[in-house]
């Protein structure tokens, strides 16, 4: 059995542009440990390089977010023309399952572990149904990946990844897990025994990161007792590895300096904003701005690089806060914000359900526009126009290089822990990278105002498929 699987990816330009970076999408593996052992697996990641079109597979799996729903529609189709049997899974696939019925043969709606193989056992007697919802057996079910299938030589500075957990105790209201995933996490000997036994490392580097990969997890910090058992655990493995959570880890200086003597090299915390009725229309009190100042200093002088992700679209946003962002970060002495995007309501979160309440979708929204960088509602104190203006001047006035040599002079020396230097000289590239999806000039960035990519947009009216609309 000839088998695909396709992680889907379109530009946020709209642009036909790949990014390879170091976090991809885990699902091709991961699916693929799940496949019997026996059938000819391909992995393909679009973020990286385009899908070979004319090739034959007997059932191709896809995973998409939001935004590549329509490109993935368009894949589907032209492989189901071609007798190939396509399954579709993920977030999206899982909310809108009738939707998805219509553009793949299968839909995946519960987790990969129960569900890929009782589909690909259905599919080889020939009785393939449309919709699996098997139960789940939690995190504890999680597979080893297939790591010895990544191709690096795609994307030269990929790293691998694992999940320890899934779901997230926290319910901010703007996010994808809030109401639909339980948190869960597998018992640390299995993660330790999948990172030293099953890991493939990226060679590119002459070894300098042969021993490094990133936990994929939303939030690795959900239980604080599980990841102290964890570092606790890889201290004497002495690998190097990133992770995403937040302020009740970055609070607690005694497990901050555990996670760095553990390898923890680097933190990514959706920090979202520095304006304090932000983080209240956000439902995310766990971020306490106070500790801003202490938390950069305790991660930086324990040996960790730590990224702030930030949102603009808030109902809390305002033209002072959004004008002065650049200067309250400087006085921070903070410069190393990597990822800056636009709030986007996700169709099956709280803050969806609000702004439809309240009349605030902007008309003509489709899947497209849920890219985290396309303004899909209308903020309380700013017109669409006025928020869209904000956000690319922050991305232009943030994303400098004379940003990454100030994050350079402020952090180089903090700490002189193994590897953390090498970690802040490779994080600069980031900095500069939140201008990249803003660099179509010919984008509004408002939702239901840009056309969609060409290529796409010529499928679409040749192959008769509409895009999904969601205000
Ligand atoms: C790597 C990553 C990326 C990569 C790859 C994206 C991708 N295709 O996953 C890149 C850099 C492109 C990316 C970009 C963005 N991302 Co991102 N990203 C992640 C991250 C950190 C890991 C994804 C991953 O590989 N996880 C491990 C795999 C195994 O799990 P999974 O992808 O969650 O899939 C699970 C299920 O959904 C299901 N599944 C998924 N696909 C399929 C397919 C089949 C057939 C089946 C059966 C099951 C299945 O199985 C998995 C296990 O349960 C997640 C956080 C996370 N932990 O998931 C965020 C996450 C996916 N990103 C998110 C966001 C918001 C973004 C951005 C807007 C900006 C940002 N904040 O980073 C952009 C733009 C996204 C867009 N255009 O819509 C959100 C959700 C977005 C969404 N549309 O649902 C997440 C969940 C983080 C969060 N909590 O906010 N991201
Ligand atoms: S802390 Fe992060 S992962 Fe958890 S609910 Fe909030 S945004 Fe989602």
């Amino acid at each position: 059995m000839r088998i695909a699987v396709i992680s889907t990816y379109t530009h946020p330009t709209r642009k036909a542009l790949k990014e390879p970076s170091v976090m991809q999408s885990a699902v091709p593996e991961l699916i693929a440990g799940l496949c019997p052992a026996d059938a000819e697996i391909e992995l393909y990641n679009e973020k990286e390089s385009d899908i070979p079109l004319d090739k034959h597979w007997d059932l191709v799996f896809f995973s998409y977010l939001h935004a590549y729903y329509e490109h993935t529609k368009v894949l589907s189709t032209l492989l189901r023309q071609r007798g190939i049997k396509t399954i579709a899974g993920g977030r999206h696939a899982r909310f809108y399952p009738d939707d998805a019925a219509q553009w793949f043969d299968a839909v995946i709606i519960g987790d990969p572990e129960s569900n890929v193989p009782a589909a690909i056992a259905d599919f080889s007697k020939g009785q393939l149904a449309k919709r699996y919802e098997l139960p789940s057996g939690g995190a504890a079910d999680i597979k080893p990946y297939r790591y010895d299938l990544i191709d690096f030589s795609h994307n030269r500075i990929r790293l691998p990844g694992i999940e320890a957990s899934r779901g997230c105790p926290f319910t901010c209201n703007f996010c994808v897990l809030t109401g639909w995933e339980k948190y869960a996490f597998r018992p640390v000997q299995q993660v330790i025994d999948e990172i030293e036994t099953k890991m493939v490392w990226n060679k590119n580097w002459f070894g300098l990161f042969d021993n490094t990969f990133i936990f994929l997890d939303n939030n690795l910090g959900g239980s604080p007792k599980y990841l102290r058992a964890l570092c606790e655990a890889l201290i004497p493995k002495k690998r190097i590895w990133g992770c995403a959570l937040t302020f009740n880890i970055l609070r607690d200086e005694e497990l901050v300096k555990l996670m760095a003597k553990a390898g923890c090299r680097y933190i990514y915390t959706g920090l979202e904003s520095l304006n304090p009725e932000s983080i209240t229309s956000f439902k995310k009190g766990q971020n306490k701005l106070s500790e801003v100042q202490e938390v950069i200093a305790r991660a930086f002088n324990s040996g960790i690089l730590l990224s702030f992700g930030l949102l603009v679209g808030s109902d809390g946003d305002t033209h002072t806060y959004l004008r002065t962002l650049p200067d309250v970060l400087a006085d921070l002495k903070y410069f190393s914000i990597t990822f800056l995007g636009i709030v986007s309501p996700y169709p099956e979160t709280p803050i969806y359900t609000q702004m439809q309440q309240e009349g605030r979708l902007l008309p003509g929204t489709i899947s497209r526009d849920y890219d985290g960088y396309t303004l899909c509602h209308r903020p309380l104190q700013m017109t669409p126009q006025e928020t869209v203006e904000h956000f690319q001047w922050l991305c232009k006035e943030l994303g400098t290089f004379a940003n990454m040599a100030r994050h350079y002079a402020n952090t180089l020396g903090s700490s002189n822990i193994a590897q953390y230097k090498k970690v802040i000289l490779a994080s600069g590239p980031e900095i500069l990278s939140i201008r990249n999806p803003i660099s179509n000039k010919e984008r509004t960035y408002i939702a239901g105002l840009d056309p969609i990519e060409a290529w796409d947009r010529e499928q679409m009216k040749r192959l008769n498929i509409a895009p999904q609309m969601l205000s």
